[in-house]
């Protein structure tokens, strides 16, 4: 049955923190958009190795692919209509100068660590009121952190924790593990089926986990601050669109980039201090 977009789901959006649209990117732009997947998954290996989990920003490989579907994706009515009925109007779902797939390793299983975007870039040791305050004025600000994932193959890579988006602090087990280098190349003599279990132990064991099954054409629009986490495999093809839901209307929120960067130095500061 084609996507209809229910009452019921803004609300399920805003307490759950995410969002699956089943089947709302129709079957004759899905497959288009598979033609160009296969070449991108390609190249993606061949330009960045072959345990790369990306290719991004599309718009960069103009040369290598037809970038017509995924334009006619940024185009489609059906998903605009649904992100305006979501969010209200001055919204964009899709950029291809922003998008980009993620992707399948070739190697071995890699997970990106648990995190909240947002919060992940900074570095935990570097993380200040300051850095605390700016965040804070943009947490519950609907025009920020929202997030897609939109499925050109059927995956189950996404884990998420329903709820974490509407907390500015973390329960007992909330722990970052981006730096963990056991997630991204598994231990000395450990087979990679060893290493998918372990990841998804690692998965399954964060409070409140839940994983995301997207059909081919289900589009995750999910708020980024929440705790997250990708699980990836090798024997799956993944090619799910990547991107943000942007909101294009008056800008009000300035400031986080310079206020990252800062925190970020004063932290160096005090290392560089305590190291002399
Ligand atoms: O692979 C995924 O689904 C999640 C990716 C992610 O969390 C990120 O890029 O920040
Ligand atoms: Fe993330």
């Amino acid at each position: 049955m084609p996507f209809r977009f229910e009452e019921s789901m803004v609300n399920e959006y805003l307490s759950r923190g995410y969002l699956i649209m089943r089947e709302i990117v129709p079957p004759a732009l899905l497959r288009d958009l598979r033609i160009e997947a296969e070449k991108a998954r390609a190249l993606a290996h061949k330009l960045n190795g072959p345990q790369t989990q990306r290719i991004q920003p599309l718009s960069r490989h103009g040369a290598d692919l037809d970038l017509r579907p995924f334009h006619d994706y940024c185009e489609l009515p059906e998903l605009r209509d649904a992100i305006t009925s979501l969010l209200g109007p001055d919204y964009t779902h899709g950029h291809v100068d922003i998008m980009g797939l993620l992707t399948e390793p070739a190697d071995h299983p890699w997970n990106i660590g648990w995190h909240r975007d947002g919060v992940v870039e900074v570095p935990p040791e570097a993380r200040d009121e300051i850095v605390a305050a700016k965040l804070a004025e943009a947490w519950y600000d609907l025009r920020h952190y929202n997030q897609v994932n939109c499925a050109i193959y059927a995956e189950s890579c996404t884990w998420y924790v329903p709820g974490s988006h509407l907390r500015q602090w973390d329960m007992p087990g909330e722990e970052q593990t981006t730096g963990q280098a056991w997630l991204r190349k598994p231990d000395e003599g450990l087979s990679n089926t060893e290493a998918e279990r372990l990841y998804l132990a690692h998965c399954r064991e964060f409070p409140g986990a839940v994983q995301g099954h997207l059909g081919p054409g289900d589009f995750m629009i999910y708020r980024n601050l929440a705790w997250h986490t990708g699980n990836y495999i090798t024997y799956q093809p993944r090619a799910t669109i990547h991107d943000i839901v942007r909101y294009e209307g008056e800008k009000s929120w300035t400031g986080w980039q310079e206020t990252k960067q800062d925190a970020i130095r004063r932290w160096q500061e005090r290392r560089e201090t305590s190291s002399e």
